[in-house]
């Protein structure tokens, strides 16, 4: 799929983390700029940090205008990236359903209908007979603890296989030059005069002119090595897969009252996914307690599922901005760039933010697509609030 290099006294570009972000923009930098002398390097695996811990939901019905552009473009990139990159990703438009049940989430998913149709993305809010429809299982009854008055659906939302397009970008990436170093672990970032130079790592000194933090997770921590202090806290966010049974479940289904997603793979299983952990941790294990509380309030919604049997729970980092939306661009440290601050929406956007991240590199300047993005945001009080619109309550 890829190869293994010695690691060379420098490249054009340092790459940090070797997920979606990572390996994505080393992809577009050779195949749009024709740069190829790039590293990436991770201390981990290919795709063994939050691409592969995500519940691989793909979905642009945000609720800023620049979120729903931004977050559009990346489902469009990813419509036709089996064959860009000439990997079976399994991606399936499925439709995706956010649940209302109150009437001040039916009023955000109306806000949210109205901005997603004026920048030309599929939304409307529906009744429960409607949601009946899409979902047999889920009980839109009355009697419920929380009943279902409407949901925002989104017909171009999703799922894909998240493992394969990380393997996917990363193969590509390999075959235009790019050289991905697993095993490798930043331990510092140089400056020289107030510009990076290279980086420290566990395998030896690298030399670089730009060096790209893409990691979740460590985001903070890893640019705090360059000098550049980010408003990012870092949560724990759980997950659990089932036992696979015969496709009953299309669409994907989102409840924030009661902090829960579900959708069901191509091979059966049922993927949930929680809000994230309410304090700040590095940590990586699941909990009991979660797993019963996840697997209620999935029951809530689909009672008759009730005799599945949960096989693995998992925990992934997650990367918390004030406003709920990345931070991508250029530091005060001239060449030391950032994609980060991902929180729970991290994985969707991987292909967009990509491609911009290496716009930026090859031409200097930002794309208009993410400069509602920047870091300065947080300095001049300029905020892109995604609150209402990133995943599940937080
Ligand atoms: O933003 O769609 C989302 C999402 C799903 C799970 C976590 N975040």
């Amino acid at each position: 799929m890829w190869r293994n290099f010695e690691l060379e006294k420098s490249y054009d570009v340092v790459i940090i983390g070797a997920g979606v972000h990572g390996l994505a923009t080393a992809y577009y930098l050779a195949a749009n700029h024709g740069i190829s002398k790039v590293a990436v390097v991770d201390k981990g695996y290919v795709g063994g940090g939050g691409s592969g811990r995500n519940t691989a939901i793909l979905r642009s019905n945000y609720l800023t205008p620049e979120g729903v552009r931004f977050y559009d473009r990346s489902v469009q990139l990813y419509r036709t990236l089996a064959a860009d990159l000439n990997f079976n990703v399994m991606f399936a438009p499925r439709g995706h359903l956010t649940l209302a049940h109150n009437d001040s989430s039916l009023r955000t998913m109306r806000w949210r209908a109205e901005v997603n149709k004026l920048q030309g993305v599929d939304s409307e809010v529906i009744t429960p007979e409607e949601i009946k429809r899409l979902v047999p299982f889920m009980d839109v009854s009355d009697d419920t603890r929380y009943p279902i008055i409407g949901a925002l659906y989104h017909p171009p939302g999703g799922i894909i296989r998240h493992d394969a397009v990380n393997w996917g970008y990363a193969r590509a990436g390999d075959r235009l030059g790019v050289q991905i170093h697993q095993n490798t672990e930043v331990t510092g970032i140089r400056t020289e005069k107030g510009r990076v130079s290279g980086v420290s790592t566990n395998r030896g000194e690298i030399g670089a002119p730009i060096v790209l933090n893409c990691t979740a997770g460590w985001a903070s921590l890893v640019s705090a090595m360059a000098g550049v202090k980010l408003p990012i806290i870092t949560h724990p966010l759980q997950a659990a897969v089932t036992e696979p049974v015969k496709m009953f479940l299309d669409a994907v289904v989102v409840s924030g009252s009661l902090h829960v997603y579900v959708s069901q793979t191509d091979r059966g299983e049922l993927v949930f996914g929680a809000s994230t952990d309410p304090y700040a941790s590095y940590s990586m294990r699941g909990s009991l307690e979660f797993t019963e509380e996840l697997a209620s309030h999935v029951l809530e919604l689909m009672p008759s599922i009730a005799k599945m049997r949960v096989l693995r729970q998992w925990a992934g980092l997650c990367d918390i901005t004030p406003d709920f939306s990345p931070i991508m661009g250029i530091t005060e440290v001239e060449g030391f760039l950032v994609d980060v601050g991902w929180g729970t929406y991290g994985f969707k956007a991987g292909p967009a933010a990509a491609e911009a991240m290496a716009e930026l590199v090859a031409t200097g300047r930002t794309p208009q697509l993410i400069a509602a993005f920047d870091l300065a945001r947080f300095a001049e009080g300029r905020l892109a609030s995604e609150r209402g619109a990133a995943a599940v309550g937080h």
